[in-house]
């Protein structure tokens, strides 16, 4: 490894960028979608940034190397490290447990050892490639281990973590065998971001009962120990948001719109198309949507004429057990929906078990009519904030769980508690029956909200909390570098 040394380092389990062969069979790197990449990018080509992450492949040993303005360093991850780290220790013990446990957490120890020693990984590359003082954002439930480890390693950094899942109440956090371990972890950081207030109060309550340190929100006390001074950690909530810009100039395109034409004339021009849009997860609620949407068809209070749901479902952690069985319930219930209510020219549900490019879900998104998020529990919901960057036209309804992190910003969306069939119903049927004055009014304001904190918003409100932590910390190693990042970070275009 090159000893070239930065000042700003992103990590991520996964890189922003994924490998691509070619059919002549050179690897390329093509930027993955998503968020984060968006967000950072500025940022990151501003402050001679490195990101730190897997590059998607097992077994892959790559050199460090550049990839437009940006440093990429990749982390290997065995055949083993996947099963045990990722599909087991991420995927299958810490995802259903910040989920308020909707599945069954597995605990195994080989699988908390693998966790151990990739999150070592992770910190000792990280603090490879860190000039002096220099300022690092950790990112998500894969790497709370990295922020103790790297402190550890390099107390002249400043760290940085955000968690995009929920973190759960203490009643459901304390199940975890290694509490401790991932409360101390995350306590390695200046700065923990939630997506909700009601996250960070969770993670500070852990805190109170597993180690008994004073907080006060957003400050938590963590007393001098050994050879480590005492430290004040914040610990609060910066809700993720989406390109908004970006996303409605993408609906506004007249390709998409033609798209937009093109489905709903391919689906038999229903009069409502109701939409869902969700990685193909149990915390998703597809089967409640399923059943609600199924019931308004056996009752008569929808005709498989008048009503499409279009769900995509992306393919998603295929080789974890608890998802192979929901895709097979899904799938079936879908089955029989289609069986009993379908006709030769309507199907009741379109369901689509793919991914596709970001143009055809913004198509999907403006021929929508309505968008149906049952989720049981989830950080933010992306989706409901990109439906709403679509709707330039101040039309569609959302429907939105109240248990996702989108519903505290997002109050005048039809409010549901997914649990609760005939409440979703209702909503289902309000949505389709909602005068046009209504819908434009309740789109408007879901509008004004998403423009106000879009990710650029959020990247910089981080920063910034991360950039007055060092500054209250009293450090003196790296103060130039932070002042360099200051100043990108004002600088970045607001969307
Ligand atoms: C986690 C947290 C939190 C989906 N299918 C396709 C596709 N997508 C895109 C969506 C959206 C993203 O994936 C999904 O984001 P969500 O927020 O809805 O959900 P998670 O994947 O569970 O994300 C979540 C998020 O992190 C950010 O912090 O909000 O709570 O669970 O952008 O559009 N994109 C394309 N094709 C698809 O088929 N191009």
């Amino acid at each position: 490894m090159s000893d070239e040394r930065y000042d700003f380092i992103v990590a991520s389990n996964r890189l922003p960028v994924d490998r691509v062969i070619d059919d002549d069979g050179t690897a390329s790197w093509r930027r993955s979608p998503g968020g984060l990449v968006t967000a950072l990018e500025p940022v990151m080509r501003d402050a001679d940034g490195a990101w730190v992450g897997w590059g998607g492949q097992a077994d892959l040993e790559l050199e460090p190397f550049d990839w437009d303005g940006v440093r990429i360093v990749p982390i290997k991850l065995s055949e083993d490290d996947l099963e045990k780290f990722y599909e087991g220790f991420c995927n299958d013990t810490l995802w259903p447990l910040y989920h308020d446990v909707i599945a069954p957490p597995h605990y195994h120890r080989v699988w908390w050892d693998s966790y151990v020693s990739v999150n070592q990984r992770f910190a000792n590359a990280i603090a490879a490639v860190s000039s002096q003082g220099a300022t690092v954002w950790v990112h998500d439930y894969q790497l709370q281990l990295v922020p103790r480890m790297l402190r550890q390693a390099r107390p002249d950094l400043t760290i940085g973590f955000f968690n995009h899942i929920p973190f759960p109440a203490y009643g459901i956090f304390s199940q975890l065998p290694w509490r401790v371990q991932i409360i101390e972890g995350l306590l390695g950081a200046d700065v923990i971001g939630f997506q909700r207030v009601a996250d960070a109060g969770n993670f500070s309550r852990a805190v109170r009962r597993l180690l008994g340190y004073s907080t006060k929100s957003p400050v938590i006390e963590v007393p001098h120990r050994g050879a480590h001074p005492a430290r004040r950690v914040i610990a609060r909530a910066f809700p993720i948001s989406i390109d908004v810009a970006g996303f409605e100039h993408l609906a506004r395109s007249p390709e998409v719109q033609a798209r937009a034409r093109q489905i709903r004339e391919d689906l038999g021009n229903p009069k409502t198309i109701v939409l869902g849009v969700d990685r193909l997860d149990y915390t998703k609620g597809i089967g409640h949507r399923l059943k609600a949407f199924g019931e308004l068809l056996a009752e008569g209070r929808l005709k498989v004429e008048d009503v499409t749901l279009v769900q995509v479902a992306s393919p998603s952690r295929e080789r974890v057990e608890t998802y192979r069985q929901l895709r097979d319930e899904i799938e079936q219930t879908v089955g029989r929906i289609n069986g009993d209510y379908g006709t030769i020219s309507h199907q009741a549900v379109s369901y689509l078990h793919h991914g596709f490019p970001r143009e055809e879900m913004a198509a999907l998104y403006v021929a929508a009519d309505v968008l149906l998020v049952t989720a049981l529990r989830d950080g933010m919901n992306l989706v409901a904030k990109e439906y709403v960057a679509a709707r330039f036209d101040d039309d569609g309804v959302l429907v939105l769980s109240e248990f996702t992190g989108a519903s505290d910003e997002l109050r005048t969306a039809l409010l549901i508690n997914p649990h609760d069939i005939d409440g979703v119903k209702d909503a289902v049927m309000r949505a389709i029956e909602m005068p046009r004055a209504e819908r434009r009014k309740r789109m408007r304001a879901l509008r004004k909200r998403v423009r106000e904190n879009d990710v650029t918003h959020w990247s910089e409100s981080f920063l910034r909390a991360l950039a007055e932590a060092r500054r209250r910390a009293g450090e003196t190693g790296g103060i130039d570098a932070l002042g360099e990042l200051e100043w990108t970070v004002d600088r970045a275009p607001r969307a």
